[in-house]
């Protein structure tokens, strides 16, 4: 017979790798056999036990802890063992193997990554949001991400979907209970206020989605690429912007941590920075492979940086390649304002080059000012609010903080110290949806065309697409590839 979904299961739930304790977890309708052979007696609900695992000769592999969380007061909502040994992967592996022997009787077999926290969802411990917030406690980034995927684990985004399917629930029966006496459509919607109640749930689901978007972009981020000729600055920028939270930052995932990206964050929004080859013609083979892959970063960036060196300002074989690279540039970089122009070297720069160069950050200023009092003021220049041209200087760090603070602004984060819950693109898409389902229910919901029936099919869908956040209404396959994206043992 082939593995059941519903067959116990078994995995080593800690990370890979030497540590003081390790834990093997078994699942399952009924572990009480898997006890009696590993643990060698029952073990009382929900107390540690301190014993040696034995093998099947009776041999101990280890001493530890031994916790049974009988169903359904446990993790998944099932039987649930958990060995705690020394976290050594060798002594490990051999209680995971012994499990699975003395298991194989009742079918005991390893988990699928996130398969615990599947029973989880399916035996109504955790809601789909929920569920995903586990996944995304474990891999967040930033404190900011952390603490956020903590606030949805608890339920607090669960529960503002809650509140919007209330909204809903309520005005669907109102309008589907008064289907059966079409006369009165209109009156009905008079009486029952559904304009104003469908208008409510309006604003309640453009303050969840607009909550939802700040999840996302904490939970994922925001990809900036540096890129420009050789020698703007590219690398100096990377590290300044790293700055001192090197040691609080983890990688792009995917990639090895060789000072090409580092994932910074600003105000805990993950910022993941890109360093890129410099672009320039005539280069060798070798240097193109690099360029080419430069322009593939370049078009999957959220934002580019492009950094100008102000100190070559005016040389024209500069200025060419300068034309050159903009020329290339993705429209839709431009056209969605998530192009940024970094001049940089502003500390080294002088004269026309500053001149122009604040000229183009602030069009106030007139570029044919008088150059040293302009001059000044750009070395001592505040901040400024253009989001889309910075001057800056990579060595003394001057304007970097703008920079970052420019960075958030163009990400499309609004500070909101409390309260951000994670969420995921899908959480966002299924929001839009039941924001243009609630559109449409305005328009049928207007005295001159009032249609109930069309009224109560968009409320259904509306509801329906608000379901599959919380996995009311969600196709197998979609939470197949939600769980299999979590590690192995959770
Ligand atoms: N004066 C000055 N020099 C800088 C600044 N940023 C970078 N440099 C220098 O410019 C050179 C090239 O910098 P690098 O970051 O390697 O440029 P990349 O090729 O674009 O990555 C190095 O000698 C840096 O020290 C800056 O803001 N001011
Ligand atoms: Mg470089």
């Amino acid at each position: 017979m082939p593995a059941q979904p519903s067959d116990p299961i078994v995995a080593v739930a800690t990370a890979a790798g030497r540590g003081a304790v390790g834990i093997v977890r078994a699942s399952g309708r009924d572990l009480t056999a898997l006890i009696e052979a590993v643990c060698g007696r029952p073990l009382s609900a929900r107390h540690a036990t301190y014993l040696p695992f034995l093998d099947a000769d009776g041999q101990a592999i280890d001493r530890g802890l031994a916790i049974h969380f009988p169903a359904p007061q446990s993790y998944t909502g099932e039987d649930v063992l958990e060995l705690q040994a020394h976290g050594g992967p060798v002594v490990l592996q051999l209680l995971l193997a012994r499990c699975l022997q003395a298991g194989a009787q009742m079918r005991l077999r390893l988990a699928e990554p996130g398969e615990f926290t599947q029973r989880a969802f399916l035996n109504d411990k955790l809601d789909l949001a929920q569920a995903e917030a586990v996944s995304d406690l474990i891999e967040a980034s930033t404190e900011a991400a952390a603490r956020s995927a903590g606030r949805s684990l608890s339920g607090a985004f669960s529960n503002e979907v809650g509140v919007l399917r209330a909204q809903l629930v309520e005005l669907r029966m109102l309008v589907e209970a008064t289907l059966d006496f079409p006369e009165e459509e209109i009156d009905f919607l008079e009486a029952a206020k559904a304009r104003q109640r469908i208008a409510a749930a309006r604003a309640t689901v453009d303050a969840v989605l607009a909550r939802a978007r700040q999840g996302v972009l904490l939970r994922e981020g925001i990809t900036v690429v540096l890129a420009g000729q050789p020698n703007v600055g590219k690398s100096s920028l990377l590290n300044a912007l790293a700055g001192a939270e090197l040691a609080i930052v983890t990688p792009v995932p995917g990639t090895t941590r060789d000072k090409v990206s580092e994932t910074i964050q600003i105000e805990g929004v993950p910022v993941h920075v890109v360093d890129t080859a410099g672009l320039r013609e005539g280069a060798d083979e070798v240097e193109r492979i690099g360029i080419s892959r430069s322009w593939a970063q370049i078009e999957a960036a959220d934002a580019l940086l492009f950094l100008h060196d102000l100190t070559r300002r005016g040389e024209a074989a500069y200025e060419a390649a300068e034309a050159h690279i903009q020329a290339r540039l993705p429209a839709a970089l431009m056209q969605g304002g998530r192009l940024v122009h970094v001049h940089n070297k502003v500390d080294a720069a002088e004269g026309l080059a500053l001149v122009q160069a604040w000229a183009e950050v602030n069009a106030a200023l007139p570029a044919a000012l008088p150059a040293e009092p302009i001059a000044e003021r750009v070395k001592a220049a505040a901040p400024t609010d253009a989001a889309d041209a910075v001057v800056l200087s990579a060595k003394t760090g001057q304007g970097v903080a703008a920079l970052r603070t420019g960075l958030l602004e163009l990400a499309g984060w609004h500070a909101q110290p409390d309260g951000v819950f994670i969420a995921r693109t899908r959480h966002v898409q299924a929001l839009q949806r039941t924001r243009e389902h609630l559109a449409q229910a305005t328009a049928l919901a207007e005295p001159a065309h009032a249609a109930l029936d069309l009224l109560a099919e968009e409320l259904r869908l509306a509801h329906d697409a608000l379901g599959e956040i919380t996995g009311a209404f969600t196709p197998d396959d979609l939470l197949g590839e939600i769980f299999s994206r979590f590690c192995i043992g959770k």
